[in-house]
C-alpha cells in the first residue's frame, strides 16, 4: 500500500476485506461551514455513510501527513483552527505537494479528495457541491472539473451552486468527458435548491444502475470520473428564488470587496448563511447527509457486483 497514506485502522480493515468505503472531503469542514456546525456535520455525514452500509474515510492533511479516515480529535482539530482560512490550506491538485513538503495542515477540495481517494483505492466520494465556472469570471474554472475528467472516482454531490455559471460549468464537464447523472431526478440540482432548469445527461434510479455505469467506465479503461447529482431533501431545500436572491447579493458584494480565487467559494458560502438567517446552513447539512447515504448504497452495490 502507498507509503504516503496514513489509514485509520477501520478504513485499513475495510480496504483489506473489500468492504464498501466512501471518501469524504475536508474543505467543507474548514472552509465551507462555521464552527460548530462544521464538526457536527462532518460527524453526521460519517453516520449517514454508515447507515447506507459503508465505512467513511474523511481525507485531510495534518502536519504534513496525508490521512485517509480521521478520528474525532482530528476532526475537531481541523474544525477549530483559530481562523481556519489562514492556517489550513485549501488543497486542490496544485496544493497537495506543497502542503506535504512543508509539513502543513491542508483540507482537501473535491479535486484534492478525488486524487487521494484514488491513491487509496476508494471509488466512491460524497460531498455537497462541486466547484465550477465562476459567474462573470470565465477563467476562474474550478480544478474540480478537470479532475473529474482525469481521475476515476465517482462523486455524489448536489450539483453546483447557482453562485456559479451552471451552463458554462456543464460545457466544461462535457469537454472533459464527464456525464452529469441525475440520481432520481431529471434536473441538475442547484445545491441549496432542487432545481436549476437544466436537464441532466441521464437519469439513474437505483444503486445497481449507478454501479453498472461505474463498471462500464472501468471496463472501457477510461480514466475519467463519474458525477452523480442528487437534490437536497425536499423538507430542507431552499426555493430557487430565495437561494438565487441571496447568492446574487453575495456575489455582488464579493466583487465589490475584490474577493476572488480560492477565497471566493468560502466567502460566498459564509455570506449566504448570514443573508438567509441560517436557512442555507440547514439545506447544506441535509444534502451532505443525504449524499453520504446515497454514495454508501452505490458503494455497496459496486462491492456486490465485484464479488459476483
Ligand atoms: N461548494 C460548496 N461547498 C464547498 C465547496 C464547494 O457548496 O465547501 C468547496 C469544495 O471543496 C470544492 C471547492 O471542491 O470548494 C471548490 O473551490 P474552487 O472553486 O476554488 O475550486
Ligand atoms: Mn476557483
Amino acid at each position: 500500500m502507498n507509503h504516503l497514506l496514513h489509514f485509520h485502522p477501520e478504513v485499513q480493515a475495510a480496504l483489506t476485506n473489500g468492504e464498501p468505503l466512501v471518501a469524504l472531503e475536508s474543505t467543507v469542514i474548514t472552509h465551507g461551514l462555521p464552527y460548530p456546525s462544521n464538526v457536527e456535520t462532518a460527524v453526521s455525514m460519517e453516520t449517514a455513510v454508515r447507515a447506507g452500509g459503508a465505512i467513511p474515510a474523511t481525507i485531510a492533511i495534518i502536519r504534513g501527513q496525508l490521512h485517509v479516515g480521521l478520528n474525532r480529535d482530528q476532526l475537531e482539530y481541523l474544525a477549530t483552527r483559530p481562523d481556519a482560512n489562514a492556517y489550513v490550506r485549501k488543497c486542490s491538485r496544485r496544493d497537495l505537494p506543497l502542503v506535504l513538503a512543508r509539513g502543513e495542515d491542508g483540507a482537501t477540495t473535491v479535486a484534492g479528495t478525488m486524487i487521494v481517494a484514488h491513491l487509496a483505492g476508494i471509488e466512491l466520494f460524497a460531498t455537497g457541491g462541486i466547484g465550477g465556472v465562476h459567474r462573470g469570471h470565465p477563467f476562474d474554472v474550478s480544478a474540480d472539473l478537470s479532475e473529474l475528467g482525469r481521475t476515476p472516482v465517482t462523486v455524489v454531490s448536489s450539483g453546483a451552486k447557482s453562485i456559479l455559471d451552471l451552463p458554462a460549468t456543464r460545457e466544461v464537464l462535457e469537454t472533459n468527458g464527464v456525464a452529469v447523472i441525475g440520481y432520481q431526478t431529471d434536473e441538475l440540482p442547484a445545491f441549496f435548491s432542487r432545481s436549476s432548469g437544466l436537464a441532466v445527461d441521464a437519469r439513474l434510479d437505483t444503486p445497481a444502475e449507478a454501479a453498472a455505469l461505474i463498471i462500464a467506465r472501468r471496463e472501457l479503461g477510461l480514466q475519467s470520473g463519474t458525477l452523480i447529482t442528487a437534490p437536497a431533501p425536499a423538507e430542507a431545500a431552499m426555493g430557487e428564488d430565495e437561494a438565487e436572491a441571496a447568492i446574487a447579493q453575495a456575489t455582488r458584494e464579493a466583487d465589490e470587496h475584490g474577493i476572488h480565487g480560492p477565497a471566493a467559494t468560502p466567502w460566498l458560502l459564509r455570506r449566504v448563511v448570514e443573508l438567509t438567517n441560517g436557512r442555507s446552513l440547514q439545506a447544506n447539512t441535509a444534502l451532505l447527509q443525504n449524499n453520504g447515504r446515497i454514495a454508501a448504497t452505490v458503494a455497496v452495490a459496486l462491492a456486490a457486483a465485484k464479488n459476483l
